[in-house]
């Protein structure tokens, strides 16, 4: 059994910040329970491509408004809290954040916890 406080994690190697989210790692690969958990922040007024194209990504917003803009396809799905998407199909997408917002993440594959965006927007496998 695992049981952890995000305050425990904040300032380690699996507290990330970047110019336009950060995100604490919950659960990582090293973990090994098959998939990690983030719990993320955009920032206000940001937007960031991004393209997991290792990874299934779901992201359930609990604070915050903004959208989402699928790239293929120009579809632009609002976020506010409760609104759930999952990028099963690794859909390369911009993420909007109007306010800030708070962002529960989930990775299948896990990530190590330490990953920043590359300049694709993408996480290496491993
Ligand atoms: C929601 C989203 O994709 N934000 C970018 C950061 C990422 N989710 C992470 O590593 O927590």
């Amino acid at each position: 059994m695992i049981v952890r406080h995000v305050n425990d994690l904040l300032n380690t190697e699996y507290d990330v910040d970047t110019e336009t989210w950060a995100s604490t790692r919950l659960l990582v690969k090293d973990d090994g329970v098959g998939f990690s958990l983030h719990d993320t922040t955009i920032k206000a007024g940001t937007e960031t491509e991004i393209w997991y194209k290792h990874h299934v990504e779901a992201v359930y917003c609990i604070e915050g408004e903004g959208e989402i803009e699928v790239l293929a396809t120009g579809t632009v799905y609002p976020i506010q809290p409760g609104t759930l998407y999952v990028l099963d199909g690794h859909e390369k997408h911009l993420l909007r954040g109007k306010s800030q917002m708070r962002m529960i993440c989930v990775f299948n594959p896990p990530t190590t916890g330490r990953e920043v965006h590359d300049a694709e927007g993408t996480y290496p496998l491993g």
